[in-house]
């Protein structure tokens, strides 16, 4: 599962460690990046996440057109990205209008999901080996996802984690040996993903951006 087309799930989380400058700045192409090693895995999990990756698909490409375009230079961190976004008004604070796709609104649901992802890692590394993934994917999911979606969605997506694996097996498929390496290798990468979010969340909340429509 983990292992399509030579996939490796260590690599991609391990991006996450090369997010973040000396200055603790986050790093756009490996944060992008990122995200691209996560949703190949979960495409390798089968159709029934199709309207997930899609929708992360979406936004990984405006963030990708943002740089490749006229002001890449902007986008290189995220906080460059906002102080520039915010000092030329491209970010739509009330109603999504004029600047519907807004780098600093499409990143928010990243991050977002970044928190899901830090919750959810986080539980398959503590629990129980008899635990069922569907549960803990949902737990996380309501603790934090959840809250910014629609019935509709949310609905889904328990549906959706119904068909996950059992732990073990999830684990085993992650292709980094026992349920015990991937467990470790889990315990080494989750900080490095929480110190990203902890220092978007600090950016967003200081700008009061963290409710961007
Ligand atoms: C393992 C199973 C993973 C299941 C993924 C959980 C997330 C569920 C999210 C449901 C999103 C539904 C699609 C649309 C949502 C949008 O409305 C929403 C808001 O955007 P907008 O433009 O309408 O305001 N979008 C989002 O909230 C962004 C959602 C991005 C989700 C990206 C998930 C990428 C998943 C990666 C799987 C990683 C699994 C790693 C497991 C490691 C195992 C050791």
């Amino acid at each position: 599962m983990a292992d399509v087309e030579g996939f490796c799930l260590k690599k991609v989380l391990v991006v996450f460690e090369s997010c973040l400058t000396e200055k603790q700045e986050v790093l756009m192409d490996p944060y992008i990046e990122g995200w691209k090693g996560l949703v190949r895995f979960l495409n390798s999990l089968g159709t029934i996440f199709s309207f997930v990756s899609k929708d992360a698909v979406t936004k990984i490409q405006i963030m990708e057109n943002f740089r490749s375009g006229g002001q890449q230079e902007k986008y290189l961190t995220v906080q460059s990205m906002v102080t520039y976004e915010l000092a030329s008004g491209l970010v739509d604070l009330k109603n999504r209008s004029e600047h519907p796709n807004s780098g600093c609104r499409t990143i928010l649901r990243l991050h977002r999901a970044l928190h899901w992802l830090q919750l959810f890692l986080e539980a398959l590394r503590t629990s129980q080996e008899d635990s069922k993934t569907s549960v803990l994917c949902t737990d996380s999911y309501n603790a934090s996802l959840a809250n910014y979606h629609p019935w509709i969605i949310r609905k889904a997506a328990t549906l959706a984690f119904c068909a996950l694996p059992t732990r073990n097996t999830f684990l085993e498929n992650m292709n980094l040996g026992s349920p015990e390496e991937a467990v470790d290798m889990l315990g080494e990468a989750l900080p490095h993903i929480c110190k990203v979010y902890e220092i978007t969340e600090a950016l967003y909340a200081k700008h009061k951006l963290l409710d961007l429509p």
